[in-house]
């Protein structure tokens, strides 16, 4: 395993603008967007990248013929001595020879949103809210700028969710930065400040860059590690993990204001659902945020992310009387519980973003009784995925379960034996076997809980063939959409 993510800790760095010459690790979408940001202010930039020129993407070919990027180094080469620090790429872990050969040197090392927070410094205090958690980040943050953009604020949406913030710099002033936070990218933050940080939740997920959850969650939590008087952090209640982060001293400075969100009890500060009704409750508020018919979004799940979206946009000042009709104009983000189609009576739900068990569980816990033919498998992430806890969901909640990929096995040695279990393969399988079983008025759901790589290219390939098979069912001479 690598070195932990503390061991990131930075050497603190002068401001940019005293930067001459800086490493940029990584030339995907962040690496690119801070090389250009970087030269941009006259700074000479060299790239790292374990690929060759050749295999990088189109974005990252222009600027290597642009010269704006001086030189591009392999992996393995020497650290140049005259840098002023080195910006990493999210996806490149700590333990990588270049970035040891940093922390001897003392360069400091700063993430890309930590770059990008530092240029939108220089100006003013920019007004950043940041979102993180082990599922539901995208959803939230998609949402938050909605509800911010609905209620007239400029908006930006950005960082883990596809656009880098550094690409998000350049703009006119008194925009509102709605950030999508993953660990890799809270590993190397320092000074980032957002002025309201919310906390999903915590579940087991990429095991392969941490020495256990314990240090993923830990990496998570820095989101509220820099909070200050008069910020805000919004943390899922019913999550005892988030709690504990949300609640934790050293995680957060004791003049920030803790809000938690609650499907499952009230609070004292934040919003909790009261039956079919989201009340926001604190010192001097109580009034409702919104109504559960209000959301477009199916799922329970996504009742948490509307609540710690609601209260993250109220953070930054936006008035909850929007906030119903910025939720009934938001619908589901592609491969998210995204209802495709309705055929012959029953539902057909894209929630192929679910890639690990905790996410198909909630997804799960949305449905009645029985009513769901669910689709699960793929590739495990992690060794010691835990399916045990989806097995207990789908044992209630599912018809019957269809499994593909790698994981059948291990997902099928968990279920009860009383469960109707098919092991079908593949995908195309899968949906003829739930197709055959189902019957109106119930749901067919992909929720994989886990990876697509034995068998798709991501997980967005994985729902467009999903999605394909179903457009074609409802082609095939059957009903469509609300038939
Ligand atoms: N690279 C190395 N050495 C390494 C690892 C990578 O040289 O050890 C190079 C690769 O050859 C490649 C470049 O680094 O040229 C890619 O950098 P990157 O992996 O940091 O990816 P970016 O293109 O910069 O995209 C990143 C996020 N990717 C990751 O964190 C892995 C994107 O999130 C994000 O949308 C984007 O920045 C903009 O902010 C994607 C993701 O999968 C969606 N995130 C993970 C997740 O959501 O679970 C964390
Ligand atoms: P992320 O960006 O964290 O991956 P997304 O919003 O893209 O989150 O949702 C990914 C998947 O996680 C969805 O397909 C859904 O199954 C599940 N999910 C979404 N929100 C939540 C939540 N609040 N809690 C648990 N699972 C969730």
């Amino acid at each position: 395993m690598v070195e932990s993510s503390s061991s990131m800790s930075p050497t603190p760095a002068p401001p940019v603008s005293a930067w001459r010459r800086a490493l940029v690790y990584g030339l995907g979408l962040s690496g690119v967007a801070a090389a250009r940001a970087l030269s941009d202010r006259g700074v000479r930039v060299a790239a790292a990248d374990g690929r060759s020129a050749a295999d990088l993407g189109s974005e990252a070919r222009e600027l290597l013929r642009t010269g704006r990027v001086e030189t591009l180094l392999n992996e393995q080469a020497a650290l140049p001595s005259d840098l002023d620090a080195v910006v990493l790429s999210p996806g490149v872990p700590p333990n990588r020879p270049l970035l040891r050969s940093a922390r001897s040197a003392k360069t400091p090392v700063l993430a890309e949103v930590e770059l990008a927070y530092r240029l939108l410094e220089v100006s003013a205090a920019p007004t950043v809210v940041a979102i993180t958690g082990s599922n539901g980040k995208s959803t939230t943050t998609a949402l938050t700028g909605a509800l911010l953009e609905a209620a007239g604020y400029p908006v930006e949406v950005c960082g883990n969710i596809g656009t880098p913030l550094s690409a998000r710099v350049e703009g006119p002033p008194g925009r509102v930065f709605v950030v999508e936070l993953s660990s890799f990218q809270l590993e190397a933050i320092d000074r980032f400040r957002p002025r309201a940080a919310a906390l999903l939740n915590i579940s087991p997920d990429h095991l392969d860059r941490y020495d256990g959850v314990a240090e993923y969650a830990a990496a998570k939590a820095r989101i509220f590690g820099n909070q200050a008087g008069g910020d805000i952090a919004v943390v899922n209640g019913d999550d005892s993990e988030a709690r504990r982060l949300g609640s934790d001293s050293e995680g957060a400075s004791a003049r920030v204001r803790r809000r938690f969100f609650s499907r499952l009890r009230q609070v004292e500060d934040g919003c909790y659902l009261d039956r079919d009704r989201v009340i926001e409750v604190g010192p001097d508020v109580r009034r409702e945020l919104f109504r559960l018919d209000d959301l477009a979004l199916d799922g329970l799940h996504n009742v948490e992310n509307a609540m710690a979206a609601a209260l993250l946009a109220s953070a930054v000042g936006a008035d909850p009387h929007g906030f119903a009709p910025g939720l009934r104009g938001f619908g589901a983000l592609p491969h998210r519980m995204r209802l495709v189609d309705v055929v012959e009576g029953v539902r057909y739900y894209n929630d192929s973003k679910a890639t690990n068990p905790a996410a198909s569980t909630q997804a799960l816990a949305g449905f009645g009784e029985g009513s769901v033919h669910l689709i699960l498998g793929g590739r495990a992430k992690g060794e010691g995925a835990d399916f045990a806890e989806l097995a207990a969901m789908a044992a209630t909640r599912a018809a019957a379960v269809y499994l593909i990929g790698e994981a059948a096995e291990a997902i099928a040695s968990v279920l009860p034996k009383s469960a109707a279990c098919h092991c079908c393969g593949s995908l195309e399988r899968a949906v003829e076997a739930a197709t055959a079983a189902s019957a109106s008025g119930q749901s067919v759901l992909l929720s994989p809980a886990c990876a697509s790589f034995d068998q798709f290219e991501d997980f967005a390939d994985r729902g467009r063939q999903f999605e394909r098979q179903v457009k074609a069912l409802a082609a095939a001479g059957k009903r469509g959409r609300d038939g």
